[in-house]
């Protein structure tokens, strides 16, 4: 098989990409390990930010989006029965969020890629990525039960962080920075309308807790549980009063509860692999980098990786110039780092460390309160939970998209 660029992976990363370089008329073929069941029904990501929900209209991809997605103006932030709302657009000269879930995100785009795209091959697991350094990489995959080739011009590594792309760069030249926290969050689906109409953040002595939703009738929680918990260990009563405790507030707020359908525990690590590129191969979205999930970061950086791919290739197709491809790297970083600093700063602004000092927790009850008493710490937070600009560091870089 041959094509110009080879794809792996069809998460957000993968398929977003190519969605973006059908539309600019190059040709990409997409392998992807599992079924199209298992992409579609993987519960990870909820929250949208603005440049997001701007690709995927001008990609075609947002008719559903913008049917059955909640487009939300703000997050409340709890803590010692309090609540503090903050309102995006105020704090952003407009911007907002869009809660529409990965799984929806998913759906759209395999059902285009189906139907208008190139290849998409669900059960071909790549087995290895070679010749990046060359002008003629190849991804060798499994489908099928036969192993094959793909010759490609380029390669970009959307296989996450479980992925085999990661492996073509050599040690070498490899750079890991990560952390790795105390805790996870245990979350859970429920049919019952959400009992707020926005999401809202606690703070809790007991420890985090997020109420969150997919739909007017679904919703979605999670609370913060020590690291390795099993999801099996807690019992679905016991999560509602465990949430009710943590979500509780001084005016009387309640919390309704429905019927448990899905629940699972999530890690919580910080991890970015420098370089994001090698050769002829580009890595983007999880394969490159993760974020504790409390900024609702991860999908949106897979976004802006492949947005700055898509926009390399084609200004290098149009120009002859490899500008943009030359500083992929450079670009996706910059607002990898802001997103992994403004994930980090939720994280430890709203979990309970149990290796914190008590100096310490009185550091983070302060840090809580400047978000009411404070304007400017109001609009970091807002700035940064709507999105960050997808060419913060690109030389002379374009505005926001
Ligand atoms: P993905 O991991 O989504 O996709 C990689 C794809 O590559 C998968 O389909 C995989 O099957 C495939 N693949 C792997 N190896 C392969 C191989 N060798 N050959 C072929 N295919 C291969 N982000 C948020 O913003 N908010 C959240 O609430 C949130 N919750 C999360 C919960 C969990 C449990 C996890 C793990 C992540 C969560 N994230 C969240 C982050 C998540 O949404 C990711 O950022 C997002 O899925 C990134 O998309 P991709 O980079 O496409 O990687
Ligand atoms: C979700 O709805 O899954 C979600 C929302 C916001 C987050 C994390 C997860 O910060």
């Amino acid at each position: 098989m041959r094509t110009t660029v080879g794809i792996v992976g069809a998460g957000p990363a993968g398929l977003l990409l190519a969605r973006l370089l059908h539309r600019a008329g190059i040709d990409a073929v997409v392998l992807e390990s599992r079924d199209r069941a298992y992409v579609e029904q993987r519960q990870r990501a909820g929250i949208l930010e603005q440049g997001t929900v701007d690709v995927l209209r001008a990609a075609g991809a947002g008719g559903r989006m913008d049917r059955e997605g909640l487009r939300h103006d703000g997050i409340e932030l709890r803590h010692a029965g309090r609540r503090h709302r903050i309102d995006f657009p105020a704090l952003t000269g407009g911007r907002s969020v869009m809660v529409y879930a990965q799984t929806e995100v998913c759906k759209d785009l395999i059902a285009l890629q189906l139907k208008e795209g190139g290849p998409l091959l669900f059960g071909a697991e790549a087995l290895a990525v070679e010749g990046a350094e060359g002008d003629r990489p190849r991804v060798r995959f499994r489908h099928e039960g036969r192993e094959d080739v793909l010759e490609c011009d380029y390669v970009v590594g959307c296989d996450g962080f479980w992925g085999v792309a990661r492996k073509a760069v050599p040690a070498a030249l490899s750079r890991v920075f990560e952390r790795t926290y105390p805790f996870a969050w245990l979350g859970i689906l429920a049919d019952v309308p959400p009992s707020h109409d926005e999401l809202v953040y606690a703070r809790h002595d007991r420890g985090f807790a997020l109420l969150s939703m997919r739909s007017p009738t679904v919703s979605r929680l999670y609370l913060q549980v020590p690291a390795g918990t099993d999801p099996a260990a807690w019992g679905d009563e016991e999560i509602w009063d465990e949430l009710e405790r943590r979500l509780e507030t001084t005016d009387g707020w309640r919390l309704r509860r429905g019927p448990v359908t899905a629940k699972s525990v999530t890690p919580m690590r910080s991890h970015v692999h420098e370089p994001m590129r090698h050769g002829r191969l580009f890595l983007a979205g999880d394969a490159a980098h993760i974020v504790p999930p409390t900024g609702a970061k991860g999908l949106n950086l897979a976004v802006g990786d492949v947005v700055t791919f898509a926009r390399a290739l084609v200004h290098l197709r149009d120009t002859g110039s490899a500008a943009l491809l030359d500083s992929y790297g450079e670009t996706c970083l910059g607002r990898v780092w802001q997103a992994e600093r403004f994930s980090y700063d939720m994280t430890t602004l709203l979990h309970r460390d149990p290796a914190a000092s008590p100096f310490e927790e009185r550091l983070q009850l302060a840090r809580l309160e400047r978000f009411a008493t404070s304007r400017s710490a109001a609009a970091d937070l807002a700035e940064g939970y709507t999105g960050f600009p997808f060419e913060a560091a690109a030389p002379g870089g374009t505005p926001r998209p």
